[in-house]
């Protein structure tokens, strides 16, 4: 059995998938802290978790016709600076069972606990790619940085991505090779002992147990970068994707989710008020400027309360937890339609059903949250 030396897990993840391993929180425990705690981080594993060996591990940062550099743990940590951003990591499948709900996708059945917040702590990929002779003037001969895991499947074929060169040599951008996770080093279903984070981006191209990083003129080779994670048009279905035709998901468009109450749960009538309770969260740095709650399917709005972690403009790249208070309307009809919708720093809002967005691979549902309460007299 490939996946043996699994790690043990926290028995309040919901489980998609054992082998390999896919969970994700229930989202009431996801709102309860701005930081998501290490064991209730949701996971997404492609392939069997590799063994960590701390003592024996180096980094390969291979810049071709410059140089190739070989870092241990200790050097990587005593030789370049040390940074810590707090970032979300959002799957770009979060949500895809509501989506199949619309319309069957192909896809694990993720509900919409499949974003989670930590604090990174490593260093800039940046620093690195300079230390191996990278500079601002390679751009148009190495456009893009590849990143290759320890986890491989049968064939040898090992878990990668890619990104922008842009992007990686972006001091502002704030890539991260990091090392620790939430202050601790970083666990065994989270990639052990390094990982790469792109904040903003889906979390496909944040890749963990990563060994390798090779500047080139090509994305990533990997099925990840090039036979998944690409969005289709809503009437391209099975048997007609053509994933040459599509590119790569980089940035996460704007996103918001009700957290609690539970949908199906219900509500009594002489509380006279309903707190709901969510997430938002938008791609490539945007912040989130406001979240609109709705208990009457969409008719009328209240404004949420937000709160964020007071990132700096254009670098917001963890989530903003919302709360609304709204009145229980008089004409309830015995139930309330929750709805809620976010608007991110460019305006950019969430489209208000799936008939737009809908695509055979069940990825980017960011369609608006609907929920349904119970009114009880
Ligand atoms: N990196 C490796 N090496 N193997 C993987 O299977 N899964 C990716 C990414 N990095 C993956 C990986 C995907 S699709 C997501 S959403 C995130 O890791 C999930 O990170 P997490 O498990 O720490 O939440
Ligand atoms: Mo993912």
């Amino acid at each position: 059995d490939p996946f043996a030396n699994d790690p043990y897990r926290h028995p309040a993840l919901r489980v998609n998938s054992e082998k390999p391993f896919n969970a994700e929180p229930p989202p009431s425990l996801l709102v309860d802290s701005f930081v998501t705690p290490n064991e209730l981080f949701f996971v997404r594993n492609h392939l069997p978790v590799p063994q960590c060996d701390m003592q024996n591990f180096k980094l390969r940062v291979e810049v071709p016709g410059k140089k190739t550099i070989n870092l241990s743990m200790d050097n990587l940590k005593k030789n370049f600076k040390e940074h810590t951003i707090m970032a979300t990591m959002q799957c770009a499948g979060n949500r895809r069972s509501q989506m199949s709900g619309y319309k069957t996708v192909k896809g694990l059945s993720w509900r919409y606990g499949a974003i989670s917040t930590a604090e990174w702590t490593g260093v800039k990929l940046r620093d690195l790619l300079l230390q191996a002779g990278l500079t601002e003037e390679d751009e148009a001969k190495f456009a893009h940085i590849q990143f290759e895991g320890l986890d491989k499947d049968a064939s040898g074929g090992h878990y990668g991505s890619s990104i922008p060169f842009s992007v990686a040599m972006n001091p502002f951008r704030d890539v991260l090779v990091a090392y620790k996770m939430n202050g601790t080093d970083i666990p065994a279903d989270h990639g052990c002992p390094l990982r790469v984070i792109i904040p903003g981006n889906i979390g496909a191209r944040s890749v963990k147990w990563l060994y390798k990083i090779v500047a080139s003129d090509q994305e990533s080779p990997s099925h990840w970068q090039q036979n998944d994670y690409k969005s289709f048009n809503p009437s391209v279905d099975f048997g007609q994707l053509d994933y040459k035709t599509a590119p790569a998901i980089q940035e996460y468009p704007v996103q918001s989710a009700i957290c609690t109450p539970r949908d199906g749960s219900k509500v009594d009538v002489d509380e006279e008020k309903v707190t709901i309770k969510g997430y938002a969260w938008s791609g490539g740095g945007r912040g989130i400027l406001r979240v609109d709650v709705s208990v009457d399917g969409g008719k009328e709005w209240h404004v949420a309360e937000l709160q964020d972690a007071g990132q700096k403009i254009s670098r917001v790249w963890a989530w903003t937890l919302w709360e609304a208070e709204i009145p229980i309307p008089k004409d309830h009809g015995g139930k309330l339609d929750i709805c809620c919708k976010a608007i991110d720093s460019s305006h950019n809002v969430q489209p208000d059903t799936m008939k737009g967005i809908w695509n055979v691979r069940g990825l980017l549902n960011t369609a608006w949250h609907r929920i349904h309460v119970g009114v009880v007299q």
